[in-house]
Order: structure tokens, then sequence, then C-alpha cells
């Protein structure tokens, strides 16, 4: 359809300005912003218009980096495609970039068209995939190309997770070469999986099996080592490169020195490292493991230098690494050994606004909180300026964004599906009021207006970081 919706008066925010305008909307699209109260403006006529008056008129956020679905450690993250992007919609999530997975043994193709089959039909709001390599074969190498011209343009390789996902260096290297000369990006897990291992070995042996070794063992050098090799390696193979879930502040550091010296690599970090910390991960009766992911949560000092890496843009890229497990039946797997927890945390309901926090607390600036959740990584992973900007031309995924909504977040008003939230009882101010997803009204004032399957495959072109 070719509806005509009309944003009125709200103050839109985009990384590059602040306004005060109206935004004409036609079918799924934005097709002109005016100055409120300008005779353009009050000339248009539309079939709905949406007063946003008081409010923000802000880009969708763009999570970059979700798992959905995601098999581990013998179960299954708890969100599906339909619940993860609803409860993504209320938070004013309006894209996801979700983690295919290629498994031992299988091909690139096969773990593609998996999560096609996951996603396909079920989702609220616009998805798009990067690819997991578990297995950097000849053939799974070849098939990376491909790939790249379908628009799945970022590939995910572990350091850590021997085993599973992990990819030695000669493996990382080789994928690395060939991203370098069809323009896919690389995202890292970076740790030392196989230090880890030992470690964690050790840990059990002496009988230490509560959530918080897992941080313990999950030592911040080992993080740093592998970033740093990771550089390297990105180096010598020419490729430039994205570091994902940057925890510790040595690591920060690894990533501002590379950049320092001119090279192509960026971080992301996510909310939990920069609002949670090990003191979560200590609490008792076995509640930690609530706060159980990799990279670790961090003692509360990492998150100075976290923030500051936000500021200096050593760290680029807030994205949430969603993946929910109840604390009911599937983190309890880990009882009596951390090593069993599933790991991951929820929080893609969360971002939006635990950042706009970050706005009232003083650590970013509003155009800065959209260019981290919304234009960065639209920019990063080839979605921009379709998504994460308001302009003639981009999908109209626009927020309504309240910034003066105070509410406490919780699982019992949450709609992720899971059985507890990881901010429990944190206040925050500002909310999404009305969320639209290429022109239609999804969520609005706390209720569902959208369906499973609006939400459709976004192929991605290459970064626009690319030198
Ligand atoms: N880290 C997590 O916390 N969960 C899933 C995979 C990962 O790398
Ligand atoms: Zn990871
Ligand atoms: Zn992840
Ligand atoms: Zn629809």
């Amino acid at each position: 359809t070719h509806e005509r919706t009309v944003v009125r008066g709200g103050l839109v925010i985009t990384a590059a300005d602040e306004s005060h305008a109206d935004v004409l909307i036609e079918g799924e699209r934005v097709v002109a912003l005016a100055a409120t109260g300008s005779d353009v403006a009050a000339g248009w006529q539309a079939d709905r218009t949406i007063d946003a008056t008081d409010c923000y008129v802000i880009p969708g956020g763009v999570d970059a980096h979700t798992h959905m679905e995601l098999p581990f450690g013998g179960t299954s993250a708890s969100d599906t495609f339909e619940t993860g992007t609803r409860a993504a919609a209320f938070g004013g999530t309006t894209t996801i970039v979700d983690f295919a997975v290629q498994s031992v043994g299988h091909s690139l193709r096969e773990g593609l068209d998996a999560w096609h089959e996951k996603a396909q039909g079920n989702c609220a709001i616009d998805y798009a995939f990067h690819m997991i390599m578990s297995d950097v074969t000849e053939h799974s190498l070849k098939e990376m190309d491909l790939l790249v011209e379908e628009g799945v343009t970022s590939f995910k390789l572990f350091m850590a997770y021997p085993g599973v996902f992990y990819s030695d260096d000669g493996r990382i290297l080789r994928a690395m070469q060939r991203s370098a000369a069809n323009g896919g990006l690389i995202m890292m897990h970076a740790e030392n999986g196989i230090a880890i291992d030992v470690l964690v070995e050790q840990a059990l042996a002496a009988g230490h099996t509560d959530p918080r070794y897992h941080g313990e063992v999950r030592r911040e050098l080992l993080e740093a080592e592998a970033t740093h090799r990771a550089i390297q390696l990105a180096r010598v193979a020419g490729a430039p490169l994205y570091v994902v879930h940057v925890s510790a502040e040595q690591a920060v550091a690894e990533i501002a020195q590379a950049r320092d010296l001119g090279l192509n690599v960026f971080g992301e970090t996510c909310p939990q490292y920069l609002f949670l910390s090990t003191d979560n991960l200590a609490e008792p009766d076995f509640e930690g493991a609530k706060y159980v992911c990799s990279t670790p949560l961090r003692p509360k000092e990492h998150q100075a230098a976290l923030w500051r890496g936000l500021r200096t843009n050593d760290l680029s890229v807030v994205s949430t690494d969603h993946c929910p497990f109840c604390f009911v039946g599937q983190k309890e797997l880990g009882r009596g050994d951390f090593s069993k927890i599933p790991n991951g945390l929820p929080g893609v309901e969360n971002r939006m606004d635990l950042l706009h926090q970050a706005v009232l607390d003083g650590h970013i600036s509003r155009r800065r909180w959209i260019e981290l959740a919304c234009a960065t990584p639209a920019r990063m992973f080839g979605l921009y300026p379709r998504k994460g900007t308001i302009a003639p031309g981009a999908d109209a995924d626009v927020v309504i964004f309240d910034p003066q909504e105070r509410y406490t977040m919780s699982a019992a008003t949450h709609h992720m599906n899971v059985d507890y939230s990881a901010y429990e009882g944190r206040e925050v101010t500002g909310r999404a009021r009305t969320v639209l997803s290429r022109g239609a009204v999804v969520v609005d004032g706390g209720e569902y207006l959208g369906h499973a399957g609006h939400g459709t495959f976004v192929p991605r072109a290459t970064s626009q970081y690319l030198l």
C-alpha cells in the first residue's frame, strides 16, 4: 500500500543531526523531513498522523549481535525468532543481525539454510544473518564468496570453545585471507579457549564449581592476548577485523593501539559489560548463573575503560549478544559445575533504553547513542542508509521515544521468553512508545500490533568501513 503517515512535532535525532522536524512516510519508506511548523510540513496530507510532541523520533535500533534459538551446551537459547524479535520491537529495535551456525562436518550452506528456516515467516521486524564458521575447509572457504554475494557479508570465528566453534590460527588466517579478497568482514570471539579450558579443569579439580569461577578462569589477559593475536593475523592477511563483545580494559587497549596504527580494526561491546560486573556473578544461591556469558562480566573497574572507548570510538558498536537461557531448567544445568552453565544473557529488549540512560548519566551524547545503537552497526554491516537513519529513501523503521517515561526493568513485564531479567529492579528513564517497522506500527503504548512474518530477510552489502 502507499498509505501516508506523518510523524509530527518530535525531536528527530540521527547520528548526524538533531532537529524539530515532521517525518513523512509513504508505504514502507521515509520520503521527506521538514521543519515542524513549516509550510512544507503543514501542507502534507496523510492517512494517519502520529503525534510525537515532547518525544524523540529516532531510527529503529540495529542490534548486530543476537542468537535466537542458538543450540548451546545441550540446550537452546529460549527466545525463538518470533518471541525474540517481538521483544526487540518492544525495546525499540527494528533490525537484528543474527548468527547462522555452521556445525563441524557441515557446509556453510547447510547452516545458513537452517537459519533461514527458523526465521522465515516468524519475525516481527527485519533480520539479517552473519555466518559462524566452525569448520574452515577448502569447501567452506569457497562458500564464503557465495554468501557475500547473497548478502551474508560477515563471518564470525572463535578463538574460544575448542571442540565446538573453535578455529586454530591457521584456519583463522585462511578465512581472513579469503575475506580480504571477497569483501567479507571477519568478526572475532577473542578469548584463548585452549588456555581457558586448562584453567576450567584445574578450577573444577580444586572444587571451585560456583558461577563466579566462570569469571575467574576466563582471564582478562586471555581476552587481551587473543585480541592481540587476532589483530596481528588480520594484519598479515590484509583483512579488516571486528572484535565482538569486548569486556576487558586490556582488550580495549589492544584495539586502541591497532587503531592508532591506522589498522581497520573495530570493537563492539554490550550493555552487560557496561552495567553489570563480577559482583553479579558472585550472587549467592547459584543466582550468579544468570550472569554467565562469554566473554565474562569483569570487575567494575573495567567499565570506565569501556565508556571511554565508546567516546573515543575505539569501541564503535553496542549490540546485545542476546542469548537467553532460563534460570530454571537451563542455567541450572550447571549446578555443581560452572562449565555446564549455558553461556549467554538476555538483553535485546533492554539495549536502547540502557544506552539512553547512559545519555542521562553523562557517559555519551544523544547523537552518539544513535550512532552506537543504530547508524554505525548499519554502516558496519552493509545495511545503511536503508537502516540506521531517518532520511528520504530509508526504510520507515522509526521509533517515537518518550525520554521522560520512567519504569523498572523486570522479568514480570518484559517480553523476552526468559524467566529472569539481568536488570531486575533497575529504574531507567526513557522508553519506546510507538515503533514502526517498514511503515507498519508494530508496538504502540505497550501494545503489540505487529505480526509474525512482517519482518523480512535483508541481504546486506559489504561493510562501509572497508578500505
Ligand atoms: N557467548 C555467549 O555468552 N553466548 C553464546 C556464544 C558466546 O560466544
Ligand atoms: Zn562470542
Ligand atoms: Zn555472540
Ligand atoms: Zn506487516
